[in-house]
């Protein structure tokens, strides 16, 4: 267990440190309203480390007092940050080093904490090691919010371009039918599961059809093409308004050239691969898309099953392949590449079912608001997923989005995992699959 902590606090250290090696300007300027300064992001990283592993674990003074206002993302919106006095670039960097240096030392003196047991939150924070866990995937969620302001950020390329991605390949079944049964649905036992996941549950679910591969550039372009975005019939009210005011006629940071269609991918101009998953669609574009096509996007819990129930067992897994953690054969994570693999690139990632590429590439958002599983109990903090719940009696602002891409970190991402974001974003490195009920 401390042998793997240390890595993975290096390791998306390393990542951190890399989103944020470019020009002080570049760090300290507003790239879009939507997002953070990019140094805010960089030392709220190491003040919720300070908060979890200095001072809750450790019972230790914070490491630099007056920090926590100013880096708690509840007290200013991401607009206004850049406005706050906040640390800048070398000063960050120099906080997160104090701080990992005191996360270390106390890490060192861990075992005799936990034998003497006297503090019961605290022996809950370690059980399993959960608060290095959330630590962690805390730093690599940052990460990919960084990664998303590159994205919008406008300008020559920024960052190192990833490897290639491995070659796609044409799937025999479009769609796949998972029976009528029930599942388990979340997760009781991962140790490093966030509350949100919590508790494991068993969910009847009537049988459903499922696509075996998330929707691609091409079929989004056929959409497009076949008048999709002005024909208010396939839009709900809420979307088509959105798509009014927003002026929406084709994915984010699209545009066509003649007769060819280009993006912008991180400073890069090309033409837009028809064989990829489609990325930056808000849930409205989705959701349009998939009644186009006759059908619908699938509930959370179907995304779930699809991705993790194994009939065999009656078990569900951690990932669709099983529950070895993942290697670049079978499942595009961690930012290896530098966007989403082509269709069928990862055969040995496929569910039982028979779905590939659940796990990586693009968030697939689901047609699910953000809701408590039965049994739900917030822990270690409200603000993590309890304050994003819908109040009694009203449904949720948010949807769920399931699977990970091609930007989140392993440790981050599971079949468990659940994100969620409001209907109308774009920037996120999400799409989506399509599915339907079965007569
Ligand atoms: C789960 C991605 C919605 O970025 O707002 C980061 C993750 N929570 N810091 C967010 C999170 C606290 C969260 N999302
Ligand atoms: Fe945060």
């Amino acid at each position: 267990m401390r042998t793997r902590v240390v890595s993975e606090l290096e390791a998306v250290r390393r990542r951190s440190l890399a989103y944020t090696d470019v020009d002080e300007d570049e760090l300290v300027r507003q790239h879009s309203p939507l997002m953070s300064p990019l140094v805010w992001d960089l030392a709220h990283i190491g003040n919720y480390e300070d908060l979890w592993l200095v001072r809750a674990l450790g019972q230790a003074a914070a490491t630099r007092p007056g920090l926590d206002g100013v880096y708690d993302a509840f007290r200013h919106d991401r607009a206004s940050r850049a406005r706050l006095s906040l640390l800048g670039p070398e000063g960050s960097r120099a906080y997160l080093r104090e701080v990992r240096a005191r996360a270390f030392e106390l890490l060192d003196h861990l075992d005799p904490a936990l034998a003497h047991g006297d503090d019961g939150t605290r022996a809950r924070l370690l059980t399993g090691g959960f608060v290095y866990g959330m630590v962690i995937q805390h730093e690599h969620q940052h990460d990919e919010t960084m990664l998303a302001t590159h994205q919008l950020r406008i300008g020559a390329a920024l960052l190192a371009a990833g490897l290639p991605a491995p070659p796609g390949r044409p799937v025999a079944r479009r769609e796949v039918l998972v029976p009528a049964g029930p599942f388990t649905f979340g997760t009781s036992d991962d140790p490093w599961a966030y509350d949100n996941e919590r508790p494991a549950h068993r969910v009847d679910l009537p049988a459903f059809w499922i696509d075996t591969l998330p929707v691609s550039n091409r079929a989004q372009l056929a959409f497009l093409e076949a008048g999709g975005y002005d024909d208010e019939r396939l839009w709900s009210s809420a979307g088509w308004d959105w798509r009014q005011r927003e002026g929406l006629t084709a994915p984010a940071f699209w545009w066509r050239d003649g007769d060819t269609w280009l993006r912008r991918r991180l400073g890069h101009v090309e033409p837009v691969p028809l064989d990829e998953p489609v990325q930056h669609v808000c849930w409205y574009e989705a959701e349009a898309h998939a009644r186009w096509a006759g059908r619908r996007l699938p509930t959370e819990a179907e995304w779930e099953k699809a991705a993790a129930h194994d009939p065999a067992t009656g078990r569900s897994h951690r990932y669709p392949w099983g529950d070895t953690a993942p290697t670049p054969d079978r499942a595009n994570l961690g930012h290896r590449t530098s966007g989403p693999a082509p269709l069928g690139a990862y055969p040995a990632g496929a569910s039982p079912c028979g779905a590939e590429q659940m796990i990586g590439d693009v968030w697939e958002w689901t047609a699910s608001g953000f809701t408590p599983h039965p049994g739900f109990r917030s822990h270690p903090y409200r603000e993590y997923s309890e304050v994003f719940f819908p109040k009694d009696g009203e449904s949720s602002a948010f949807r769920v989005l399931r699977g990970g891409s091609w930007a989140t970190g392993a440790p981050a991402c599971r079949a468990t995992f659940r994100n969620w974001d409001y209907p109308i974003r774009r920037q996120i490195f999400a799409g989506f699959r399509l599915a339907r009920d079965a007569d």
